[in-house]
Protein backbone atom coordinates (compact mmCIF):
# COMPACT_ATOMS: atom_id res chain seq x y z
CA UNK A 1 0.00 0.00 0.00
CA UNK A 2 1.85 3.35 -0.96
CA UNK A 3 -0.50 5.83 0.90
CA UNK A 4 2.36 6.47 3.80
CA UNK A 5 1.24 7.32 7.80
CA UNK A 6 4.47 8.90 8.78
CA UNK A 7 5.28 8.16 12.68
CA UNK A 8 4.88 11.89 13.51
CA UNK A 9 1.14 11.63 12.19
CA UNK A 10 -0.21 8.90 14.39
CA UNK A 11 -2.76 11.31 15.79
CA UNK A 12 -3.68 12.44 12.62
CA UNK A 13 -3.81 9.37 10.33
CA UNK A 14 -5.69 11.11 8.03
CA UNK A 15 -2.68 12.98 6.41
CA UNK A 16 -1.93 9.04 5.23
CA UNK A 17 -4.37 10.05 2.22
CA UNK A 18 -1.90 12.88 1.21
CA UNK A 19 1.86 11.11 1.34
CA UNK A 20 2.11 8.50 -1.22
CA UNK A 21 5.68 6.59 -2.13
CA UNK A 22 5.71 5.40 -5.24
CA UNK A 23 6.29 1.90 -6.18
CA UNK A 24 7.59 -0.18 -9.09
CA UNK A 25 4.31 -1.89 -10.90
CA UNK A 26 1.56 -0.35 -8.66
CA UNK A 27 -1.08 1.68 -10.62
CA UNK A 28 -0.81 5.04 -10.06
CA UNK A 29 -4.24 5.84 -10.56
CA UNK A 30 -5.45 4.40 -7.79
CA UNK A 31 -3.57 6.03 -5.31
CA UNK A 32 -3.08 10.06 -6.18
CA UNK A 33 -2.76 11.64 -3.01
CA UNK A 34 -5.57 14.43 -1.60
CA UNK A 35 -5.05 17.52 -2.82
CA UNK A 36 -6.58 20.92 -2.97
CA UNK A 37 -8.35 20.28 -0.20
CA UNK A 38 -9.17 22.06 2.89
CA UNK A 39 -5.90 21.68 5.70
CA UNK A 40 -6.83 18.47 8.44
CA UNK A 41 -6.96 20.52 12.13
CA UNK A 42 -3.82 19.72 13.84
CA UNK A 43 -1.09 19.76 10.94
CA UNK A 44 0.34 23.20 10.79
CA UNK A 45 0.13 23.79 6.85
CA UNK A 46 2.18 26.18 4.93
CA UNK A 47 -0.04 27.35 2.71
CA UNK A 48 -0.73 30.91 1.91
CA UNK A 49 -4.10 32.55 1.29
CA UNK A 50 -6.15 32.91 -1.68
CA UNK A 51 -5.16 36.69 -1.39
CA UNK A 52 -1.66 35.89 -1.65
CA UNK A 53 -1.75 33.68 -4.27
CA UNK A 54 -3.86 36.79 -6.21
CA UNK A 55 -1.57 39.60 -5.09
CA UNK A 56 1.45 38.06 -4.25
CA UNK A 57 2.17 35.88 -7.32
CA UNK A 58 0.05 37.16 -10.35
CA UNK A 59 -1.07 40.56 -9.71
CA UNK A 60 1.99 42.38 -8.44
CA UNK A 61 4.28 41.26 -10.68
CA UNK A 62 2.99 44.30 -13.17
CA UNK A 63 5.59 47.32 -13.84
CA UNK A 64 3.30 49.99 -14.37
CA UNK A 65 0.20 49.28 -11.41
CA UNK A 66 -0.24 50.27 -7.94
CA UNK A 67 -1.41 47.79 -5.79
CA UNK A 68 -4.06 49.17 -3.86
CA UNK A 69 -4.40 46.58 -0.55
CA UNK A 70 -8.07 47.43 1.22
CA UNK A 71 -7.83 45.95 4.52
CA UNK A 72 -5.15 45.71 7.42
CA UNK A 73 -1.60 46.71 6.98
CA UNK A 74 -0.29 43.33 7.53
CA UNK A 75 -1.96 41.99 4.65
CA UNK A 76 0.33 44.41 2.75
CA UNK A 77 3.39 43.47 4.34
CA UNK A 78 2.97 39.94 3.93
CA UNK A 79 2.89 40.01 0.18
CA UNK A 80 5.10 42.32 -0.44
CA UNK A 81 9.11 41.95 -1.24
CA UNK A 82 9.89 38.41 -0.64
CA UNK A 83 9.58 37.39 -4.06
CA UNK A 84 12.26 38.79 -7.16
CA UNK A 85 10.73 39.63 -9.97
CA UNK A 86 12.15 42.58 -11.74
CA UNK A 87 10.83 45.12 -14.54
CA UNK A 88 12.56 47.01 -16.58
CA UNK A 89 10.35 49.65 -14.97
CA UNK A 90 13.30 50.63 -12.26
CA UNK A 91 11.69 48.01 -10.49
CA UNK A 92 8.64 49.88 -9.90
CA UNK A 93 6.47 46.65 -8.25
CA UNK A 94 9.08 45.98 -5.92
CA UNK A 95 9.53 49.24 -4.15
CA UNK A 96 6.06 49.84 -3.71
CA UNK A 97 2.65 48.57 -2.04
CA UNK A 98 -0.08 50.37 -0.87
CA UNK A 99 -2.93 49.96 2.07
CA UNK A 100 -5.62 51.46 3.00
CA UNK A 101 -4.42 50.54 6.63
CA UNK A 102 -7.92 50.00 8.09
CA UNK A 103 -8.19 50.31 11.70
CA UNK A 104 -11.42 49.32 14.15
CA UNK A 105 -13.24 52.53 13.65
CA UNK A 106 -13.05 51.34 9.55
CA UNK A 107 -14.51 47.93 10.45
CA UNK A 108 -17.41 49.17 12.44
CA UNK A 109 -18.21 52.23 10.70
CA UNK A 110 -17.32 50.62 6.42
CA UNK A 111 -14.30 51.56 4.46
CA UNK A 112 -15.19 52.84 1.41
CA UNK A 113 -14.64 56.34 1.89
CA UNK A 114 -11.13 55.45 2.97
CA UNK A 115 -10.56 53.56 -0.03
CA UNK A 116 -11.26 56.12 -1.82
CA UNK A 117 -9.50 58.71 -0.64
CA UNK A 118 -6.23 56.50 -0.42
CA UNK A 119 -6.93 55.80 -3.97
CA UNK A 120 -6.74 58.94 -4.66
CA UNK A 121 -4.19 60.01 -2.61
CA UNK A 122 -2.17 56.86 -4.47
CA UNK A 123 -2.36 58.41 -7.98
CA UNK A 124 -1.84 61.75 -6.83
CA UNK A 125 1.48 60.96 -5.03
CA UNK A 126 2.49 59.12 -8.24
CA UNK A 127 1.18 60.89 -11.31
CA UNK A 128 3.34 58.66 -14.11
CA UNK A 129 1.24 55.55 -12.91
CA UNK A 130 -2.14 55.82 -14.50
CA UNK A 131 -3.43 52.05 -13.50
CA UNK A 132 -3.97 50.14 -10.21
CA UNK A 133 -5.21 46.64 -8.63
CA UNK A 134 -7.97 46.99 -5.93
CA UNK A 135 -7.83 44.05 -3.63
CA UNK A 136 -10.23 42.89 -1.36
CA UNK A 137 -8.64 40.83 2.06
CA UNK A 138 -10.70 38.93 4.81
CA UNK A 139 -12.03 42.36 7.00
CA UNK A 140 -13.69 44.20 4.25
CA UNK A 141 -14.94 41.54 2.22
CA UNK A 142 -16.35 40.55 5.70
CA UNK A 143 -18.16 43.78 6.39
CA UNK A 144 -19.34 44.19 2.65
CA UNK A 145 -17.26 47.41 1.10
CA UNK A 146 -18.23 47.99 -2.23
CA UNK A 147 -14.91 48.15 -4.01
CA UNK A 148 -16.25 47.91 -7.17
CA UNK A 149 -18.36 50.69 -6.72
CA UNK A 150 -15.48 52.75 -5.05
CA UNK A 151 -13.29 51.92 -8.18
CA UNK A 152 -16.13 53.33 -11.21
CA UNK A 153 -16.59 56.55 -8.86
CA UNK A 154 -12.87 57.22 -8.96
CA UNK A 155 -12.78 56.18 -12.87
CA UNK A 156 -15.64 58.89 -13.58
CA UNK A 157 -14.09 61.41 -11.67
CA UNK A 158 -10.62 60.17 -13.52
CA UNK A 159 -11.08 59.44 -16.92
CA UNK A 160 -7.44 58.82 -17.72
CA UNK A 161 -7.24 56.22 -15.02
CA UNK A 162 -7.88 52.19 -15.22
CA UNK A 163 -8.61 50.06 -11.99
CA UNK A 164 -9.24 46.31 -12.07
CA UNK A 165 -10.87 45.21 -8.69
CA UNK A 166 -9.95 41.45 -7.02
CA UNK A 167 -12.46 40.43 -4.75
CA UNK A 168 -10.68 37.52 -3.40
CA UNK A 169 -10.07 37.49 0.36
CA UNK A 170 -7.73 34.81 2.24
CA UNK A 171 -10.90 33.10 3.03
CA UNK A 172 -11.77 32.75 -0.40
CA UNK A 173 -9.93 29.02 -1.36
CA UNK A 174 -8.26 26.48 0.86
CA UNK A 175 -4.79 27.97 -0.29
CA UNK A 176 -3.20 30.37 -2.89
CA UNK A 177 -4.41 28.54 -5.47
CA UNK A 178 -7.78 29.63 -5.51
CA UNK A 179 -6.26 33.33 -5.43
CA UNK A 180 -4.83 32.48 -8.88
CA UNK A 181 -8.01 31.51 -10.45
CA UNK A 182 -10.35 34.21 -9.01
CA UNK A 183 -7.51 36.82 -10.60
CA UNK A 184 -7.15 34.85 -13.81
CA UNK A 185 -11.26 34.51 -14.34
CA UNK A 186 -11.78 38.13 -13.65
CA UNK A 187 -9.42 39.79 -15.86
CA UNK A 188 -10.19 37.73 -19.02
CA UNK A 189 -14.09 38.83 -18.13
CA UNK A 190 -13.41 42.43 -17.06
CA UNK A 191 -10.28 43.74 -18.89
CA UNK A 192 -9.04 41.61 -22.09
CA UNK A 193 -10.32 42.51 -25.55
CA UNK A 194 -10.35 46.49 -23.97
CA UNK A 195 -7.00 47.76 -25.54
CA UNK A 196 -6.08 46.78 -29.17
CA UNK A 197 -2.04 46.12 -29.83
CA UNK A 198 0.33 47.21 -32.85
CA UNK A 199 0.94 43.90 -34.62
CA UNK A 200 5.03 43.60 -35.47
CA UNK A 201 4.94 40.12 -36.29
CA UNK A 202 3.16 37.35 -38.87
CA UNK A 203 3.76 34.76 -35.61
CA UNK A 204 2.16 36.34 -32.32
CA UNK A 205 1.82 34.48 -28.77
CA UNK A 206 0.89 35.35 -25.27
CA UNK A 207 3.55 33.32 -23.10
CA UNK A 208 1.83 32.69 -19.79
CA UNK A 209 2.42 31.79 -16.14
CA UNK A 210 5.56 33.11 -16.14
CA UNK A 211 6.24 35.84 -13.51
CA UNK A 212 10.16 37.27 -14.37
CA UNK A 213 11.46 35.34 -11.13
CA UNK A 214 15.25 37.25 -11.31
CA UNK A 215 14.99 37.78 -14.90
CA UNK A 216 13.45 34.68 -16.54
CA UNK A 217 10.99 36.63 -18.29
CA UNK A 218 13.36 38.86 -19.82
CA UNK A 219 15.82 35.70 -20.06
CA UNK A 220 12.94 33.98 -22.67
CA UNK A 221 12.28 37.46 -24.51
CA UNK A 222 15.55 37.00 -25.63
CA UNK A 223 14.86 33.83 -26.92
CA UNK A 224 11.10 35.14 -29.07
CA UNK A 225 13.35 37.64 -30.39
CA UNK A 226 15.56 35.82 -32.40
CA UNK A 227 12.78 33.30 -33.34
CA UNK A 228 10.84 36.44 -34.67
CA UNK A 229 7.91 35.65 -32.58
CA UNK A 230 6.08 38.38 -31.25
CA UNK A 231 4.88 38.55 -27.64
CA UNK A 232 1.71 39.90 -27.12
CA UNK A 233 1.51 39.30 -23.19
CA UNK A 234 3.48 38.05 -21.17
CA UNK A 235 1.34 37.04 -18.25
CA UNK A 236 2.32 38.60 -15.72
CA UNK A 237 6.52 38.64 -15.75
CA UNK A 238 7.65 42.35 -16.30
CA UNK A 239 4.15 43.04 -17.97
CA UNK A 240 1.79 46.04 -18.54
CA UNK A 241 -1.17 46.13 -17.47
CA UNK A 242 -2.69 47.19 -20.87
CA UNK A 243 -0.36 45.03 -22.75
CA UNK A 244 -2.53 42.08 -20.30
CA UNK A 245 -5.56 43.95 -21.69
CA UNK A 246 -4.86 43.13 -25.37
CA UNK A 247 -4.14 39.28 -25.24
CA UNK A 248 -7.38 38.47 -27.31
CA UNK A 249 -4.80 39.21 -30.40
CA UNK A 250 -2.37 36.51 -30.31
CA UNK A 251 -2.43 33.53 -32.28
CA UNK A 252 -1.42 31.14 -29.50
CA UNK A 253 -0.94 30.94 -25.62
CA UNK A 254 1.90 29.34 -24.97
CA UNK A 255 1.60 27.99 -21.22
CA UNK A 256 4.60 27.46 -18.59
CA UNK A 257 2.75 27.18 -15.34
CA UNK A 258 -0.57 25.50 -15.91
CA UNK A 259 -1.31 25.50 -12.18
CA UNK A 260 -1.84 29.92 -11.79
CA UNK A 261 -2.71 30.76 -15.51
CA UNK A 262 -4.26 27.54 -17.00
CA UNK A 263 -7.84 29.27 -16.29
CA UNK A 264 -6.97 32.38 -18.27
CA UNK A 265 -5.51 29.70 -21.49
CA UNK A 266 -8.52 27.72 -21.38
CA UNK A 267 -10.41 31.11 -21.11
CA UNK A 268 -8.79 32.47 -24.05
CA UNK A 269 -9.32 29.15 -26.08
CA UNK A 270 -13.34 29.58 -25.12
CA UNK A 271 -14.01 32.73 -25.77
CA UNK A 272 -11.77 33.51 -28.62
CA UNK A 273 -10.41 30.22 -30.25
CA UNK A 274 -7.04 30.90 -29.18
CA UNK A 275 -5.05 27.68 -29.21
CA UNK A 276 -3.00 26.72 -25.82
CA UNK A 277 0.06 24.71 -25.77
CA UNK A 278 1.52 23.57 -22.81
CA UNK A 279 5.65 23.98 -21.90
CA UNK A 280 8.58 23.65 -19.69
CA UNK A 281 10.89 26.23 -19.49
CA UNK A 282 12.96 24.86 -16.99
CA UNK A 283 15.84 22.17 -18.32
CA UNK A 284 18.18 21.93 -21.66
CA UNK A 285 15.60 18.85 -23.03
CA UNK A 286 12.06 20.52 -22.03
CA UNK A 287 13.36 23.95 -23.43
CA UNK A 288 13.86 22.50 -26.70
CA UNK A 289 11.20 20.87 -27.01
CA UNK A 290 9.22 23.41 -25.84
CA UNK A 291 10.93 26.04 -28.70
CA UNK A 292 10.62 23.35 -31.10
CA UNK A 293 6.79 22.72 -30.20
CA UNK A 294 6.44 26.24 -31.01
CA UNK A 295 8.43 27.12 -34.01
CA UNK A 296 6.33 23.54 -35.54
CA UNK A 297 3.03 25.24 -34.59
CA UNK A 298 4.64 28.43 -36.76
CA UNK A 299 5.84 26.42 -39.56
CA UNK A 300 9.39 28.07 -38.37
CA UNK A 301 11.24 25.05 -37.39
CA UNK A 302 14.53 25.87 -38.73
CA UNK A 303 14.46 28.85 -36.62
CA UNK A 304 14.05 27.07 -33.75
CA UNK A 305 16.23 24.53 -34.40
CA UNK A 306 19.66 27.61 -35.45
CA UNK A 307 18.31 28.38 -32.27
CA UNK A 308 18.56 25.37 -29.78
CA UNK A 309 22.12 24.83 -31.81
CA UNK A 310 23.54 28.11 -30.53
CA UNK A 311 22.25 27.83 -27.19
CA UNK A 312 23.64 23.98 -26.29
CA UNK A 313 26.92 25.25 -28.64
CA UNK A 314 27.10 27.90 -25.88
CA UNK A 315 25.94 26.41 -22.77
CA UNK A 316 25.69 22.81 -22.70
CA UNK A 317 29.49 22.54 -21.97
CA UNK A 318 29.02 24.22 -18.66
CA UNK A 319 25.81 22.29 -17.83
CA UNK A 320 28.32 19.32 -18.53
CA UNK A 321 31.21 20.65 -15.93
CA UNK A 322 28.21 20.35 -13.50
CA UNK A 323 26.91 17.13 -14.08
CA UNK A 324 30.09 15.42 -13.75
CA UNK A 325 29.89 17.25 -9.88
CA UNK A 326 26.15 16.51 -9.93
CA UNK A 327 25.36 13.03 -10.60
CA UNK A 328 23.75 10.77 -7.75
CA UNK A 329 22.97 14.41 -5.75
CA UNK A 330 19.66 13.07 -3.85
CA UNK A 331 17.39 16.35 -3.81
CA UNK A 332 13.98 17.31 -2.36
CA UNK A 333 11.63 19.89 -3.81
CA UNK A 334 9.30 21.49 -1.38
CA UNK A 335 7.60 24.71 -2.87
CA UNK A 336 3.70 25.00 -4.82
CA UNK A 337 3.08 22.08 -7.19
CA UNK A 338 3.67 23.15 -11.00
CA UNK A 339 7.57 23.20 -10.00
CA UNK A 340 7.66 19.05 -9.17
CA UNK A 341 6.95 18.39 -12.06
CA UNK A 342 8.63 20.98 -14.24
CA UNK A 343 11.64 19.95 -12.14
CA UNK A 344 11.52 16.49 -11.18
CA UNK A 345 12.75 14.95 -14.75
CA UNK A 346 15.11 17.75 -16.07
CA UNK A 347 16.88 17.56 -12.97
CA UNK A 348 17.32 13.62 -13.90
CA UNK A 349 17.87 13.88 -17.33
CA UNK A 350 20.50 16.99 -17.84
CA UNK A 351 22.23 16.88 -14.35
CA UNK A 352 21.72 13.15 -13.21
CA UNK A 353 20.17 14.29 -10.16
CA UNK A 354 18.03 12.69 -8.52
CA UNK A 355 14.54 13.89 -6.73
CA UNK A 356 14.09 11.40 -3.78
CA UNK A 357 11.43 13.48 -1.95
CA UNK A 358 8.56 16.48 -2.85
CA UNK A 359 5.89 18.46 -1.23
CA UNK A 360 3.28 20.79 -2.91
CA UNK A 361 1.35 23.18 -0.72
CA UNK A 362 -1.39 23.74 -3.25
CA UNK A 363 -0.72 21.45 -6.53
CA UNK A 364 -4.38 19.76 -7.32
CA UNK A 365 -4.78 16.29 -8.83
CA UNK A 366 -3.42 17.39 -12.38
CA UNK A 367 -0.52 18.06 -10.76
CA UNK A 368 0.44 15.27 -8.95
CA UNK A 369 -0.16 12.72 -12.30
CA UNK A 370 1.99 14.81 -13.92
CA UNK A 371 5.07 14.45 -11.28
CA UNK A 372 4.16 10.95 -10.22
CA UNK A 373 3.87 10.06 -14.01
CA UNK A 374 7.37 11.59 -14.20
CA UNK A 375 8.77 10.76 -11.24
CA UNK A 376 10.90 7.87 -9.77
CA UNK A 377 9.72 4.99 -7.90
CA UNK A 378 10.94 5.26 -3.97
CA UNK A 379 10.09 8.67 -3.94
CA UNK A 380 7.73 10.74 -1.57
CA UNK A 381 4.90 12.73 -2.95
CA UNK A 382 3.40 15.54 -0.31
CA UNK A 383 0.10 17.37 -0.15
CA UNK A 384 0.46 19.94 1.56
CA UNK A 385 2.90 19.26 4.18
CA UNK A 386 4.41 19.84 7.63
CA UNK A 387 7.51 20.56 8.95
CA UNK A 388 7.12 17.51 11.42
CA UNK A 389 6.94 15.31 8.01
CA UNK A 390 9.61 17.27 6.58
CA UNK A 391 11.66 16.21 9.49
CA UNK A 392 11.34 12.84 9.44
CA UNK A 393 11.19 12.08 5.56
CA UNK A 394 14.67 13.93 5.49
CA UNK A 395 15.70 11.30 7.97
CA UNK A 396 13.94 8.68 5.34
CA UNK A 397 15.72 9.87 2.27
CA UNK A 398 18.44 11.84 3.45
CA UNK A 399 18.60 14.64 0.51
CA UNK A 400 21.94 16.47 -0.33
CA UNK A 401 20.33 19.62 -1.31
CA UNK A 402 16.42 20.79 -0.74
CA UNK A 403 14.72 23.54 -2.95
CA UNK A 404 12.22 25.05 -1.09
CA UNK A 405 11.25 28.61 0.77
CA UNK A 406 13.62 30.41 3.07
CA UNK A 407 11.32 30.08 5.79
CA UNK A 408 11.42 26.06 5.18
CA UNK A 409 15.21 27.13 3.80
CA UNK A 410 16.14 28.08 7.60
CA UNK A 411 14.55 24.94 9.08
CA UNK A 412 17.10 22.38 6.76
CA UNK A 413 19.95 24.89 7.59
CA UNK A 414 19.67 24.31 11.26
CA UNK A 415 20.05 20.34 10.23
CA UNK A 416 23.19 21.40 8.66
CA UNK A 417 21.86 20.37 4.68
CA UNK A 418 21.91 22.63 1.61
CA UNK A 419 19.01 24.55 0.76
CA UNK A 420 18.38 26.73 -2.29
CA UNK A 421 15.65 29.14 -2.62
CA UNK A 422 13.12 26.98 -4.70
CA UNK A 423 10.49 29.76 -5.18
CA UNK A 424 12.47 33.45 -5.55
CA UNK A 425 15.54 31.23 -6.35
CA UNK A 426 19.51 32.04 -5.38
CA UNK A 427 20.70 33.65 -8.27
CA UNK A 428 18.60 33.03 -11.35
CA UNK A 429 17.45 33.49 -13.73
CA UNK A 430 17.00 29.02 -13.97
CA UNK A 431 14.44 29.12 -16.85
CA UNK A 432 15.75 28.49 -20.75
CA UNK A 433 19.26 27.24 -21.09
CA UNK A 434 21.38 29.53 -19.44
CA UNK A 435 19.15 29.70 -16.33
CA UNK A 436 19.34 25.88 -15.94
CA UNK A 437 23.63 26.69 -15.79
CA UNK A 438 22.46 29.07 -13.26
CA UNK A 439 20.70 26.48 -10.94
CA UNK A 440 22.88 23.42 -11.54
CA UNK A 441 25.82 25.91 -10.32
CA UNK A 442 23.84 27.26 -7.24
CA UNK A 443 22.82 23.01 -6.47
CA UNK A 444 26.40 22.51 -6.91
CA UNK A 445 27.32 25.97 -4.61
CA UNK A 446 24.90 24.63 -2.10
CA UNK A 447 26.31 21.39 -1.85
CA UNK A 448 29.96 22.10 -2.03
CA UNK A 449 30.52 24.94 0.69
CA UNK A 450 31.93 23.50 3.84
CA UNK A 451 30.31 26.02 5.65
CA UNK A 452 27.16 24.06 7.19
CA UNK A 453 29.17 21.23 7.66
CA UNK A 454 31.52 23.78 9.94
CA UNK A 455 28.64 25.02 11.49
CA UNK A 456 27.67 21.45 12.95
CA UNK A 457 31.26 21.08 14.51
CA UNK A 458 31.81 21.45 18.30
CA UNK A 459 34.49 23.07 19.04
CA UNK A 460 34.46 23.70 23.16
CA UNK A 461 37.55 22.25 24.51
CA UNK A 462 39.18 21.87 20.96
CA UNK A 463 40.27 24.02 18.03
CA UNK A 464 39.22 23.91 14.40
CA UNK A 465 41.78 23.17 11.91
CA UNK A 466 41.50 27.58 10.96
CA UNK A 467 41.89 28.15 14.67
CA UNK A 468 45.13 25.91 14.17
CA UNK A 469 46.50 27.38 10.86
CA UNK A 470 46.03 30.84 12.06
CA UNK A 471 48.36 30.32 15.75
FE1 LIG B 1 3.31 28.70 -10.73
FE2 LIG B 1 5.10 30.17 -9.81
FE3 LIG B 1 4.66 27.66 -8.94
FE4 LIG B 1 2.90 29.56 -8.37
FE5 LIG B 1 4.06 29.98 -5.93
FE6 LIG B 1 6.18 30.68 -7.42
FE7 LIG B 1 5.82 28.13 -6.66
MO1 LIG B 1 6.48 29.97 -4.93
S1 LIG B 1 3.09 30.76 -10.08
S2 LIG B 1 2.55 27.61 -9.01
S3 LIG B 1 1.98 30.27 -6.47
S4 LIG B 1 5.46 28.32 -10.77
S5 LIG B 1 5.26 31.66 -5.79
S6 LIG B 1 6.54 31.68 -9.37
S7 LIG B 1 7.59 29.27 -6.77
S8 LIG B 1 4.83 28.38 -4.81
S9 LIG B 1 5.70 26.18 -7.72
Amino acid sequence: MPMVLLECDKDIPERSKHIYLKVEGEDQRDFLPISNAATIPGTLSERGCAFCGAKLVIGGVLKDTIQMIHGPIGCAYDTWHTKRYPTDNGHFNMKYVWSTDMKESHIVFGGEKRLEKSINEAFDEMPDIKRMFVYTTCPTALIGDDIKAVAKKVMSERPDVDIFCCECPGFAGVSQSKGHHVLNINWINEKVGAVEPEITSDYTINFIGDYNIQGDTQLLQTYWDRLGIQVIAHFTGNAAYDELRSMHKAQLNVVNCARSAGYIANELKKQYGIPRLDIDSWGFSYMAEGIRKVCAFFGIEERGEKLIAEEYAKWKPQLDWYKERLQGTKMAIWTGGPRLWHWTKSVEDDLGVQVVAMSSKFGHQEDFEKVIARGQAGTYYIDDGNELEFFEIIDLVKPDVIFTGPRVGELVKKLHIPYVNGHAYHNGPYMGFEGFVNLARDMYNAKANPLLKLAAKDIRGGKTQFMEAAE
